[in-house]
């Protein structure tokens, strides 16, 4: 299969996937999570594989959010109903991989870019790096598990404040929050993520798969329906059509 939106790198004994749409600063749009459910269901299947490391392209970005453009026309239906493919193609199917997924973030974690970090096993972070969930801005929840994945990594009181303020935390507010594992400066993020490859092949990867899905079995789900439901209704809300325009616009919105 040819990427159009992704670099794909065998290293040793795990996978370099970077995220490659830095004029858009690596947003996620449909063929981009079509891709990286390709390349994730073969390093899952592939027994040479230990971990999984994901990052984006460029200085900026890692991923500033969902494809703004792609999804600004949508109706209910059609929001619902992308959640749903978008979560089952890439963000749980991430969570429920046998192999650890490293987010390694280069900059900006916006979003659905945050969402896929935190859908993630282990996040590392550079020192500028930025993050927050926009969404209420533009009149919409976040729709790839944000509710539900938030809350259980830093817990109910930091999730109500970041997804209802819109704030954005830096990367050392983010490590004290323990919504990263760890910050390190520019130049050493792939090293530290590959120091984390090294440490985790170390160990069984039956033990690794088991534990990860025992972690993952801890958290109840029905909160994902709810929110898959809920993202969809606020599609032809007036807020929203508000919130796109004024981003494609680049103006303020006003709510
Ligand atoms: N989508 C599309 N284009 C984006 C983008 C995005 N999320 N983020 C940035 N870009 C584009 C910009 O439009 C600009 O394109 P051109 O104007 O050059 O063509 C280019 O990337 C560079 O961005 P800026 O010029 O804005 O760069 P700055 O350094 O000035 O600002 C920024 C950086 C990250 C602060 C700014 O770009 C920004 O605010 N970006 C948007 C952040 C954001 O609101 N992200 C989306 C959150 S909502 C769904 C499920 C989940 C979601 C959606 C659907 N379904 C199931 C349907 C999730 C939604 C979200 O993620």
């Amino acid at each position: 299969m040819e990427f159009h939106n992704l670099i794909y790198e065998p290293k040793h004994n795990c996978v370099l996937i970077t995220i490659n749409r830095s004029k858009k600063l690596n947003a996620l749009n449909k063929e981009l999570i079509e891709e990286l459910n390709h390349v994730l269901r073969y390093a899952n299947e592939d027994k040479a594989v230990r971990a999984v490391i994901i990052t984006g392209s460029g200085e900026k970005a890692f991923v500033a959010g969902a494809d703004i453009k792609e999804f600004s026309d949508f109706n209910p239906e059609e929001g619902e109903a992308l959640a749903r493919e978008g979560q089952s193609l890439l963000f749980d199917f991430i969570e429920n991989m046998e192999k650890p997924v490293i987010a390694a973030i280069n900059g900006y974690a916006l979003g659905g870019g945050l969402e896929l970090a935190l859908a993630c096993h282990l996040r590392v972070a550079v020192e500028g790096a930025k993050f927050g969930f926009p969404e209420v801005s533009l009149g919409l929840i976040p729709g790839y598990g944000g509710t539900q994945r938030l809350p259980q990594i830093v817990g109910k009181s930091h999730a109500m404040d970041l997804i209802l303020t819109a704030r954005m935390l830096n990367a050392e507010e983010a490590y004290d929050i323990s919504l990263i594992n760890d910050v390190v400066p520019k130049d050493a993020l792939l090293n530290k993520a590959y120091e984390i490859v090294e440490a985790l092949s170390k160990n069984s990867p039956n033990a690794l798969a088991q534990a990860m899905k025992a972690i993952n079995n801890s958290f109840k789900k029905e909160g994902y329906e709810v929110e898959k439901t809920n993202f969809g209704k606020c599609f032809q809300t007036p807020d929203f059509k508000e919130g796109i325009d004024a981003f494609l616009n680049k103006r303020k919105p006003n709510f």
